[in-house]
C-alpha cells in the first residue's frame, strides 16, 4: 500500500510533503477548506485552504511567541484582542496571564473553533469555555473598525495573504487596529517566512513605519512553517515596551509561574536582533 501524503502549495516554487498516517478529518466550513490529519513528526497537522496552519508538536513556539512577548513587554495586559486564531492556540497561552481580564476573539470562520473543541484539544485545552473568554464571530477588519472598546494588546493571528486572510495585511487593516489600541498599547502580528514572503514583511512594516512611533519585527523557527524562521510584526507607540530591561522580563515571567517550552525572557530579548537579509527587507 502506498503512504497518502499531503502537499502543501503555499510557496509557488517549493513544494512540501507530509505524509498522513491517518486522515481525522476533511472538508469544507463556510470558508475554507479543512484538513486534520496525523503524521509521523508532527502529530496532529490541521491545514486551511492547503496551508499548515498548526501542528500538535511545534504549535508551542509559536503561540508562545506571539502571545508571551508583547504581553510580558506589556507587564499589565487586562483587554487583549486575538484576530484569527480559531484554533484556540493563541487564547490559550493569553490566558495563562493572569493581569488579562478580558480576551476578545474574533474569527471568521465559526467552523474552524467548532472544529478545533472537537479535535484540538491537546492545542486549545479549555480556553475557550475560560469565562474570561469572549468569542465574537466577524470579520476581523469590520470589528476593528467598528468597535468602541480598547485593547492593551492586539494579536494578529492571521493565515497567509490569501483568501480569507488577505485583508489583515492592508493598510486599511492596521489602521483601524491601532485606533482600537489603548494608551500604551501594542500591535502584534503573524508575518510570514520572510526568505520566503519577504514582499509580506516589506509591506506591513511600510505601513507600520507610518502609524507607530516604533516599528519593527522579531523572529522565532517554527519547523511547520517551512523556509526558515517567522516574522512577527511588532507596532506602538510606546518605544519603552521593546526596551524592558532582561531582569525585569525575569521578574515578570518568574512571577507568573509560566511553564513554556521556547519562551524565555533571554529568548524574548534576542528575537528583536535580526539577520542582515531581514532588516534590509524592512529598513
Ligand atoms: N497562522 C499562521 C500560519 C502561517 C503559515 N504560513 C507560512 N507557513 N508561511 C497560524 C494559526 C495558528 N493559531
Amino acid at each position: 500500500m502506498t503512504a497518502d501524503w499531503f502537499e502543501e502549495t503555499l510557496h509557488p516554487g517549493l513544494h512540501t510533503r507530509l505524509r498522513i498516517d491517518k486522515l481525522l478529518y476533511e472538508g469544507k466550513s463556510d470558508h475554507q477548506h479543512l484538513i486534520l490529519f496525523e503524521n509521523p513528526e508532527f502529530g496532529r497537522v490541521l491545514a486551511l485552504n492547503g496551508v499548515v496552519q498548526t501542528t500538535e508538536r511545534d504549535e508551542f513556539i509559536y503561540h508562545e511567541m506571539l502571545a508571551h512577548v508583547p504581553l510580558l513587554a506589556h507587564g499589565r495586559a487586562r483587554e487583549v484582542l486575538i484576530i484569527g486564531g480559531g484554533d484556540g492556540g493563541m487564547l490559550e497561552e493569553v490566558l495563562k496571564h493572569e493581569s488579562v481580564e478580558r480576551a476578545t476573539l474574533v474569527e471568521i470562520d465559526a467552523g474552524v473553533i467548532d472544529f478545533s473543541k472537537r479535535y484540538l484539544r491537546s492545542i486549545c485545552g479549555n480556553a475557550f469555555e475560560d469565562p474570561r473568554t469572549e468569542i465574537v464571530i466577524a470579520d476581523g477588519v469590520d470589528y476593528v473598525e467598528r468597535t468602541d472598546r480598547r485593547y492593551d494588546v492586539v494579536i494578529v493571528d492571521s493565515t497567509d495573504p490569501v483568501g480569507p486572510g488577505e485583508v489583515l495585511f492592508t493598510e486599511r487593516f492596521y489602521t483601524a487596529c491601532k485606533r482600537v489600541l489603548a494608551p500604551g498599547g501594542l500591535l502584534v502580528t503573524q508575518n510570514g517566512v520572510p526568505f520566503l514572503q519577504g514582499d509580506e514583511l516589506q509591506s506591513t512594516l511600510t505601513v507600520f513605519k507610518r502609524l507607530f512611533a516604533d516599528a519593527t519585527c522579531y523572529t522565532a523557527t517554527v519547523p511547520g512553517y517551512v523556509g526558515g524562521c517567522m516574522a512577527f510584526g511588532w507596532g506602538t507607540d510606546d518605544r519603552y515596551l521593546r526596551q524592558v530591561p532582561l531582569a525585569e522580563l525575569e521578574r515578570r515571567y518568574a512571577a507568573m509561574s509560566l511553564e513554556t517550552r521556547y519562551y524565555t525572557p533571554a529568548v524574548h530579548q534576542a528575537a528583536f536582533a535580526l539577520p542582515g537579509y531581514i532588516s534590509e527587507l524592512i529598513r
